[in-house]
């Protein structure tokens, strides 16, 4: 028998809206959900092999436990039994806080993944965490943190309803979009084109999108600070800045600082040491000035880089400067279902980080998180506090994060491990005990996370759409690890974690006096939620006290789980709206255009600029149909250009004797990869994509072993780290070409 179900996709951030096709208990195909509030029936090629994906034959069925150094098959009562004898020991011997936890991206596409992770943490109590955010978007949050209070104050750009759109380090075509979700982003970036709005990319690579710019400025890897320091410095210097900052001038301090600073990098004085004329520069500010309305958009090329926290502020500065934060058509906050309701503008107490130090090589923690590029160092550098046993949950920090070699021995040398992945990969293959979900049909979404960073505001869920089959749900297995370690275990009941969930949440928010459900007894707020999972308990609570709740049922029109479930397309919650004072937690209640760890970090700038440019430097890039190391097991994924190649401009090519093959030699190592000569690469650039190098033993994905590319991040030795957000630096890596001999 054959029907359709709808389901968002959880493979980007784009959160697609799909349509799958089901016979005989399994998915056969997805087409994009044309009703699709948010999406409208776009849909790119991974969402496209969402059955492949979902029935792949490597994906694991049942729990593994290590037996004899074999990892074998076993029942979900013994894994668990194991997990707590084993993880138990480890504690007992050592404490909780030897045990490491590693986060990787899909977490962050997952209801489990959103919901649990945090329980686990507060029940080892462990501060050795770490995750893909010290690979990727740190940076960000750190900038956000000091400029408005809160490091989750996400401005996107209001890709809408824009003028003139500044895309740096970023591509989108191919991405489709990061910290800034957006549905088919390569259609909002040819309908800004088509209303007469300008789009300007700045990337050292002709990227797709870059091909689709305006302008398209290509800058030496790693030097985009300066260059975006030379636009706030025209700014100044040409009487650029907005009048009043738009509106905003009341609630921002800090104007003179950033001047003062910028006097330093004047696109004259940048040009050499970033590559880019110093007229492009002039003329990218002046266009930015003059636009009805602008907004700068930044991503990866932003921040895993040098000077990774500086670029991302630097980007709202403009924002800011130019009087397009927090306005239609500029860089907007938007407002999720599930976030906190608004509450009355207030000063907060602030950001910070360095409230503790990474043990070995004394790295700041940032919003609680030590630097992934430190993992392996934690590991095998004995002493007191070093890791003994390493959770890591949807993860693989070994193609991932810097010097995999290096964890691959360190992760061997530990005394337990813990993998929740539905693959044997390069990481999992050293757990004693690897605890797998069941695939995206057999699991719920909502997309927590990136409804706070939708260019649109919306809310969708989509319910599983296959019978788990004796499966565990990824909730009830992060659930189970928590009751073990609360020592509750393994015959404990998982709902009773969402219940102590929901009830510490009521608690707060009844005893709040600016919160909806203020001064509402607890108990008659918990028999309101819904039977249930005790995800979607939660879910609907949240939903309830958000922005747009019932507030239980204080607010009849108020959005709950059953208004939403009863949409399945999705509820459309409209343009995105002006909220800066509602979104400000600094001390002082205003923007910090200048906060001081910044300025301080200004110097390690202008020592930079000094430096010989000379050598090659490799920056990385993404393939439409593949997603960091996990989907190279996808036959249909896995074909046609998306290979592991060494793209470099063929003058460079012929100017080295290049023949197919190059050696690669980084700081953290060397790797052989074919070169594929690129035009649309700057001279003395060279890239190579991540996620690759699926040659070592003792995996299970035959398709991705059978292609398996070389590991980029071995050429990096993990020393290098942006130092304000503990990010590692993954692109502008100096590098030596040489032929293959
Ligand atoms: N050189 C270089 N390195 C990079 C980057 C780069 O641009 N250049 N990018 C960085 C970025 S942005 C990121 S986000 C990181 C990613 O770093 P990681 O998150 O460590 O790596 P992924 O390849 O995304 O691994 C995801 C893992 O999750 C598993 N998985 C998939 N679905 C599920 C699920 O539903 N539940 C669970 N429990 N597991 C699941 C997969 O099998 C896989 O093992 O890589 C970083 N590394
Ligand atoms: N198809 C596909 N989609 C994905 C992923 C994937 O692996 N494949 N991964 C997902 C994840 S985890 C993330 S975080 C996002 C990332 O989303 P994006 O950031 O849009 O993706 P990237 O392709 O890494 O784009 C980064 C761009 O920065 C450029 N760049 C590198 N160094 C510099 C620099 O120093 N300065 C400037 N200005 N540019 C630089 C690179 O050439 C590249 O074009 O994509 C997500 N979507
Ligand atoms: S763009 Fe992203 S969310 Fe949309 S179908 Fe493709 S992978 Fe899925
Ligand atoms: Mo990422």
């Amino acid at each position: 028998m054959t029907r359709t179900a709808l389901r968002i996709c959880p493979l980007c951030e784009a959160t697609c809206g799909l349509t799958l096709t089901i016979d005989d208990g399994r998915v056969t195909g997805a087409r994009g959900d044309r009703d699709d509030v948010f999406s409208a029936g776009f849909i790119c090629p991974k969402g496209a092999s969402f059955a492949e994906l979902d029935n792949d034959p490597d994906r694991l069925a049942q729990p593994l436990i290590r037996r004899d150094g074999v990892l074998v098959e076993t029942t979900w009562r013994e894994a668990f039994d194991v997990v707590a004898d084993r993880l138990g020991a480890v504690i007992g011997t050592h404490g909780g806080g030897s045990v490491g936890v590693y986060l990787g991206n899909p977490n962050a596409h997952t209801v489990a993944g959103s919901l649990y992770p945090p329980l686990i943490i507060r029940g080892l109590g462990t501060r050795q965490v770490f995750s893909a955010s010290t690979l990727d978007q740190m940076p960000k949050h750190v900038a956000l943190g000091y400029m408005f209070g809160s490091p989750v104050a996400f401005t996107v750009p209001d890709l809408d309803r824009t003028d003139y759109l500044v895309i740096i380090g970023a591509n989108p075509l191919v991405s489709n979009g990061s910290l800034a979700t957006a549905a088919d982003f390569p259609g909002k970036l040819r309908a800004l084109r088509d209303r007469g709005g300008k789009l300007v990319v700045i990337d050292p690579a002709r990227t797709r999108t870059a091909e689709l710019a305006d302008r398209h400025l290509a800058p030496r890897p790693g030097t985009d600070a300066a260059l975006l320091f030379a636009v706030v410095a025209v700014l100044f210097e040409e009487g650029l800045v907005a009048t009043d900052l738009g509106g905003l001038a009341e609630h921002v301090n800090g104007v003179d600082d950033v001047r003062r600073l910028a006097a330093d990098f004047p696109p004259e004085s940048v040009s050499a040491y970033c590559g880019v004329p110093a007229d492009e520069i002039r003329a990218l500010a002046r266009e930015l000035a003059s636009a009805p309305t602008a907004a700068v958009y930044g991503r990866i090329g932003t921040c895993t880089v040098e000077f990774g926290t500086l670029t991302s502020w630097l980007v709202d500065v403009i924002n800011v400067l130019t009087g397009n934060l927090d306005r239609p058509g500029g860089a907007m906050f938007p407002l999720g279902a599930t976030a906190p309701a608004p509450r009355p503008p207030k000063p907060g107490s602030g950001f910070r980080t360095g409230r503790w130090h990474s043990r070995v090589s004394g790295h700041p923690e940032v919003l609680s998180e030590m630097p992934s590029a430190a993992l392996a160092e934690e590991i095998d550098t004995s002493g007191d506090g070093q890791i003994k046993a390493m959770i890591t949950i949807a993860g693989n920090p070994v193609l991932s994060a810097p010097d995999g070699d290096r964890l691959d021995r360190a992760l061997d040398s530990l005394e337990f491990m813990l993998c929740v992945d539905p693959y044997l990969n390069e990481t999992t293959r050293h757990a004693d005990v690897i605890l797998p979900p069941p695939s995206p049909s057999r699991s719920p979404h909502y997309d927590f996370a990136l409804n706070n960073l939708a260019v649109r505001n919306n809310v969708r869920y989509s319910p599983p759409v296959l019978p788990l089959d004796g499966r565990l749900d990824e909730a009830e297995i992060l659930s189970r690890i928590a009751l073990i370690l609360y020592g509750v275990g393994v015959d404990g009941d998982p709902a009773l974690v969402d219940e102590q969930v929901i009830a510490t949440t009521l608690a707060k928010e009844t005893g709040d006096k600016d919160s909806p459900v203020a001064g509402r007894p607890v108990d008659e707020l918990t028999a309101m939620l819904p039977e249930g999972p005790g995800y979607e308990r939660r879910l609907d609570m949240m939903l309830r006290l958000g922005p747009y709740g019932d507030a239980f049922g204080a607010r009849p029109d108020g959005l709950t789980l059953a208004r939403v479930k009863a949409a399945p397309h999705g509820i459309d919650l409209g343009p995105l709206q002006p909220r800066l004072r509602e979104v400000l937690r600094t001390p002082s209640g205003r923007v910090e255009l200048a906060p001081e760890p910044l300025r301080a970090d200004v110097a390690r700038l202008n020592a930079a600029l000094g430096r010989d440019v000379d050598g090659f430097v490799l920056i990385g890039r993404r393939h439409l149909r593949s997603n960091n190391s996990w989907m190279h097991n996808v036959p249909a994924l896995a074909r046609g250009s998306n290979r592991c190649t060494l793209q470099m401009h063929p003058d460079d090519v012929a100017e080295l004797g290049l023949a197919d093959t190059a050696k690669v030699k980084g700081p953290g190592g060397e790797v052989l990869a074919p070169v594929e000569p690129s035009p649309g690469m700057r001279r003395g650039v060279v890239s190579l994509p991540h996620g690759w190098g699926h040659d070592r033993t003792g995996s299970r994905q035959q398709v991705a072993s059978g292609q398996p590319g070389v590991n980029v991040n071995q050429l990096n030795d993990g020393h290098s780290l942006d130092p304000l957000s503990g990010t590692a630096v993954l692109n502008g890596i100096p590098v030596d070409i040489a032929p293959a001999d």
